[in-house]
């Protein structure tokens, strides 16, 4: 795109992930590098970790901080407007204010710097100080801004001043704002001004979203960069130019995601490709993004599944392989490059998305600039572009791998480019060798006005990926949240006159969903939390992506996706109920529905105003069994095949609805009782394994309780060797250890 067709109009979906750590980085340290290594995390004495949701979203650097909270003790502060699971298992917890991190990290930086704790030496030798830096940190009243209390604000002073070794971790919470880059530069500059960045266990760690978020970078896939971490000065789009030979070179930087979806929707650009991205559900103003696709004149979609919401709006598909089938490297945020082996065959046509690139490359006429015969020889001349007339200037220069035989590639241990600290001798790649303290003041968003009173937060469950497109197909993936919720505190509830487990419609100015409401004392008053996963092919409602606006980070471009104006009210259907089936059902029309997998087929939630009667339409073929009483307000019917069920429908006008989990358990294809299915509960009852609580080994929360009470279990660990639950993935381990602290002696330790 950048060297043949000759634009800079392509962004790599970064944009919406880690282009603010991109962003703060090249502002601090004039290249986007991330200072700090996985290893880092055992030597911390204290570990912050700011608007990451760790325990779910990155369950393995979790059991990381887990085991070196055991072994050395080392302290944890999370920072998050929610008290999430991570939070809950935190030192301390500071539950900001959306969008007041500038202000708590400054006013850290204040802090430290009225108590003599800067290091002098450090930024005297190391860090470019703006003639007004100290002056611009503010003067606001940091509790009060945060909306803590200032004894929280005073301990975790205490805690940084008292742990040199600090490594601060963070995500989206930080990412995902209007004033993003410049929260990631706050914690930066505390980082330089304490000398903690370039030592064992200290330094300011970006986490990265998607797994290969960061090889995305380092090729130039973002439309303000070039390849290999280079700019748009005119040296190095002739230095990339003549690497590549290519016939032209873009003249500078492209349109940045929203404005190229914005661009789209104005009728400015004609012909897009998406690859590996599901705009259609997760860019911002995702209805705006429908509208550009609807729009474009030639949509192709790149996808190794058939049916998203994205090739919806396609002219042309194109079948790649996914993860397991293809071949390549991946970076992960400690710039560690990994290889990934397919050991699955390529089903049906499917191609590699490299493959499928140098193809149309070759028929526009640039086929010896695309001859590549393997993914070992992309990756050969990328690793020559990051050391071609690279004296030095940047640090991401992986050129002794440019010699790299096949085999070698393919037995490839993963290498770390950078070294374990890349600062340790605190050089940096800006012009004189020191890191920048970038001045940064907190801005305070206008409070949310009559009719959009409330504040609308976003992000992730832990069982399911992004658009669902994957984990959607797996039945252990859907137990932990069946349905979209939107999370409330009660107080909040009371006021919007919210029932738990009834339906809400969350409205703001750019769109209106429904979800399930969950009372949630762990949110803050006047917020709302709702997963980004659902679209088209699994609900009506719970939309996220429709909510947000464009509004983004000025800096990155990356959009706002956690703080939106918002409003909440009840959605009252007249019938609610659900569907059963062993073949996926249609999608109903009505006023919302959600479909997941179960082991044996579907489980589909419906609310609906009208007829409940013609729903039966949903129902397969086969004998019918029905039990309805439409004045008494129940619907029910069973479609039966040679005595084994198909589908059971259960509609009600007054709630009593049976439990899901047992009918769905009678799709397995023995015999059943068309009593007991209309009944919708088994004559004499099985035992109850509660909700699934450990996915990995199917253990259910009941189990739990009893193997802690019976075989009087007091850690996560002993949890897991009774009976193996968390002993995998261990995203389930806060949840393990929260049912330890509720059970029996340890309520009173
Ligand atoms: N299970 C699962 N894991 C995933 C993914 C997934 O889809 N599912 N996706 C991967 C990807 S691509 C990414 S980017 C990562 C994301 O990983 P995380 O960043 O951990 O996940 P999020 O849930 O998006 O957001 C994190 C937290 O930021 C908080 N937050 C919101 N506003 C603020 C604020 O103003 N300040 C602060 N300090 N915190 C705030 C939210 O309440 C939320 O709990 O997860 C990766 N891992
Ligand atoms: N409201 C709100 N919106 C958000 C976020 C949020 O927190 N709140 N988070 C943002 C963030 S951090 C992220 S990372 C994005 C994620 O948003 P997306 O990237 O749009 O989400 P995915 O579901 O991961 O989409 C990946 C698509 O690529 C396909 N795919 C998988 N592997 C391959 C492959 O090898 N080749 C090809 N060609 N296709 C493949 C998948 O089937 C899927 O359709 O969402 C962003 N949007
Ligand atoms: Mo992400």
């Amino acid at each position: 795109m950048k060297g043949f067709i000759g634009s800079s109009n392509i962004d790599t979906n970064s944009r919406l992930c880690m282009s603010i750590g991109v962003s703060a980085h090249v502002r601090a340290f004039g290249e986007d590098i991330v200072p700090c290594s996985y290893s880092h995390l055992d030597e911390a004495d204290l570990i912050i970790l700011v608007g990451s949701n760790t325990a779910w979203c990155h369950p393995v650097i979790w059991q990381q901080i887990e085991a070196a909270r055991a072994s050395r003790g080392t302290r944890l502060i999370v920072i998050d407007p929610r008290r999430t699971e991570t939070a809950e298992r935190a030192d301390l917890h500071l539950a900001i204010a959306p969008d007041t991190d500038v202000s708590l990290f400054n006013g850290l930086l204040k802090e430290m710097r009225s108590t003599w704790q800067i290091d002098g030496r450090y930024v005297g030798d190391h860090v470019n100080v703006p003639a007004d830096f100290w002056q611009s940190l503010g003067d606001e009243d940091v509790a009060a801004t945060c909306d803590i209390p200032q004894e929280q604000l005073q301990a975790f002073y205490d805690l940084f001043a008292d742990n040199p070794k600090t490594v601060t971790l963070f995500s989206q919470g930080v990412n995902q704002s209007v004033s993003g880059t410049d929260k990631a530069n706050a914690i930066i500059n505390v980082h330089l001004a304490t000398g903690r960045i370039g030592k064992p266990g200290a330094g300011p760690f970006s986490i990265t979203g998607q797994p290969n978020a960061m090889g995305g970078r380092e090729v130039g896939g973002l439309a303000s960069m070039l390849a290999a971490h280079m700019g748009f000065s005119p040296e190095e789009r002739d230095c990339a130019q003549r690497f590549w030979q290519s016939p032209t070179i873009c003249a500078a930087p492209g349109l940045k995601a929203v404005d190229m979806f914005a661009a789209m929707a104005a009728g400015k650009i004609k012909a897009v490709w998406i690859m590996a991205t599901n705009p259609a559900v997760s860019m911002s103003d995702a209805n705006m993004a429908r509208i550009a696709l609807a729009n474009c004149p030639f949509v192709v979609v790149s996808d190794c599944i058939a049916d998203t919401d994205t090739g919806a709006y396609a002219q042309v598909r194109l079948p790649a392989l996914g993860w397991g089938e293809k071949d390549g490297t991946v970076t992960n945020s400690e710039r560690r490059i990994s290889r990934q082996r397919g050991f699955l065959g390529a089903p049906g046509e499917a191609r590699p998305d490299w493959w499928i690139m140098s193809e149309v490359a070759r028929k526009m006429g640039w086929g010896t600039s695309f001859d590549y015969t393997n993914a070992a020889t992309i990756f050969r001349e990328f690793a020559a572009q990051t050391n071609f007339e690279n004296s030095g200037e940047r640090l991401l220069d992986i050129s002794d791998l440019v010699t790299i035989t096949d085999s070698d590639y393919d037995t490839m241990a993963p290498v770390q480019w950078g070294g374990t600290s890349p600062f340790a001798s605190a050089r940096y790649s800006t012009e004189n060798g020191r890191a920048n303290f970038v001045a940064v003041k907190f801005q305070k968003r206008a409070d949310g006005n009559r009719t959009y009173p409330l504040r609308l937060n976003t992000g992730r469950y832990r069982d399911q990926w992004h658009t669902m497109t994957r984990t959607g197909l797996s039945p252990k993936l859907s137990q932990h949240r069946r349905e979209p919720l939107v999370e409330v505190h009660p107080d909040t509830m009371a006021r919007a006159r919210l029932v738990d487990g009834g339906l809400a419609s969350v409205e703001t100015p750019h769109g209106t969903s429904i979800f399930r409401v969950a009372s949630s004392a762990g949110q803050r008053r006047g917020e709302l939390f709702v997963p980004i996963h659902w679209t088209d092919r699994t609900s009506g409602g719970g939309r996220a992506g429709m909510l947000p606006g464009q509004d983004r980070d000025p800096i990155s471009g990356q959009p706002g996706f956690k703080n939106t104006p918002a409003k909440i009210t009840p959605h009252v259907a007249e019938w609610t109920g659900f569907l059963t089936s062993r073949d996926r059902p249609a999608a109903p029309d009505c006023n919302y529905w959600t479909r997941v997998r179960s082991t044996h087929g579907w489980v589909m939630e419906i609310a609906m105003d009208g007829d409940p009667g013609l729903l039966t339409a949903l129902l397969p073929e086969g004998d019918r069994a029905e039990m309805s009483d439409a004045r008494r307000g129940v619907v029910r019917s069973a479609v039966v095949v040679d005595g084994r069920l198909q589908a059971a429908l259960f509609m009600s006008r007054n709630g009593g609805l049976p439990p899901r989990d047992w009918l769905a358990a009678q799709l397995d294809g023995s015999a059943v009782s068309i009593t007991e299915v209309l009944a919708g509960r088994p004559a004499t009852p099985a035992p109850d394994r509660g909700t699934i609580v450990c996915v990995c080994f199917d253990v259910g929360m009941t189990t739990i309780i009893d193997a802690i009470a019976t075989q009087t279990l007091v850690t996560v660990e002993g949890v897991g060797k009774a009976i193996n639950a968390g002993t995998n993935c261990g995203s389930c381990r806060p949840a393990i250890a929260q049912l330890l602290a509720l059970t029996g002696e340890n309520a009173h330790a």
